[in-house]
């Protein structure tokens, strides 16, 4: 990237030193270790002075955060079209904030010769003007655009939240609604059939009463059919008791799924 850049500078600047200043930064003459930082980040400041005279140079570059001094360095810069890269390190800090660079002093120093001090007629280099943010929750996201973000996942989290706790709710409220509607449909039709049961086992007990008392011999299929019957009003009974009660009901399924549960882990954990 950096290399890039310095090609570019070389491309576009070495003709415009030819023509207007042998010595001084270039053009686009100022740029950062990278590009997107925040506060707190230590940050290199690169500038670069272009020495098109036939002799050596040395020299100081200044440079500025927000016209305060950050650093003052000195050069030398080889003669013959060389480039010189100058760099200061600077600490980040919160706002906006305007980087630039100065020239401050420039000596041509001849290998044969006197010394001599030059006029500088372009000392100041480019402005990088920008905004720096800070990232405190360290998620390579700034504050500003986190907040934004942050404020907008908390709704979205919210509203998930909200719709899962509705959606929930109405499925609670939806099989509560069918339960309670099985269980008013099933309870009376139970009480109809334990009724229907219990009026056969009369009958039958009546039959077998008339039958033992005219001396006529009892159908032992009879008693079995009277005590299945039996059993089944047990159980209706059963039924009707725990359709009757809501809570109960639920106990006695969640029992029974437990119960299920449990045998089908038994198999798979026997299984496995
Ligand atoms: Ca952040």
């Amino acid at each position: 990237m950096i290399i890039m850049r310095k090609l570019i500078f070389l491309l576009l600047l070495i003709p415009i030193f030819a023509l207007a200043q042998n010595v001084g930064f270039v053009r686009n003459n100022i740029w950062l270790s990278k590009p997107e930082f925040f506060a707190g980040e230590k940050i290199r400041i690169y500038t670069a002075i272009f020495n098109g005279t036939g002799d050596d140079i040395v020299g100081r570059v200044g440079f500025y955060n927000n016209s305060q001094l950050i650093d003052e360095v000195s050069f030398t810069a080889t003669s013959g079209g060389r480039l010189q890269e100058v760099w200061a390190d600077w600490t980040a800090v919160k706002g906006n904030q305007s980087l630039s660079a100065k020239i401050l002093y420039l000596e041509r120093v001849p290998i044969n010769g006197i010394s001599e001090v030059l006029k500088i007629s372009d000392a100041d280099s480019e402005v990088i003007v920008k905004y720096v943010d800070s990232d405190t929750d360290k998620d390579g996201i700034g504050d500003l655009e986190d907040e934004v973000d942050d404020f907008k996942q908390v709704e979205k989290d919210n509203g998930l939240v909200e719709s899962s706790v509705n959606t929930t709710k109405k499925v609670v409220k939806g099989v509560d609604t069918s339960v309670t509607g099985f269980l008013e449909t099933a309870n009376p039709l139970l009480r109809e059939k334990k009724i229907e049961i219990d009026e056969e086992i009369a009958q039958l007990r009546q039959e077998s009463l008339e039958k033992k008392n005219g001396d006529i011999p009892v159908d032992p299929t009879s008693a079995v059919k009277r005590i299945l019957k039996q059993i089944y009003s047990f159980i209706l009974g059963l039924a009707i008791y725990v359709t009757g009660n809501r809570v109960l009901f639920y106990l006695v399924i969640l029992t029974l799924m437990a119960i299920i549960f449990r045998k089908l882990y038994r198999r798979l954990s026997n299984h496995g």
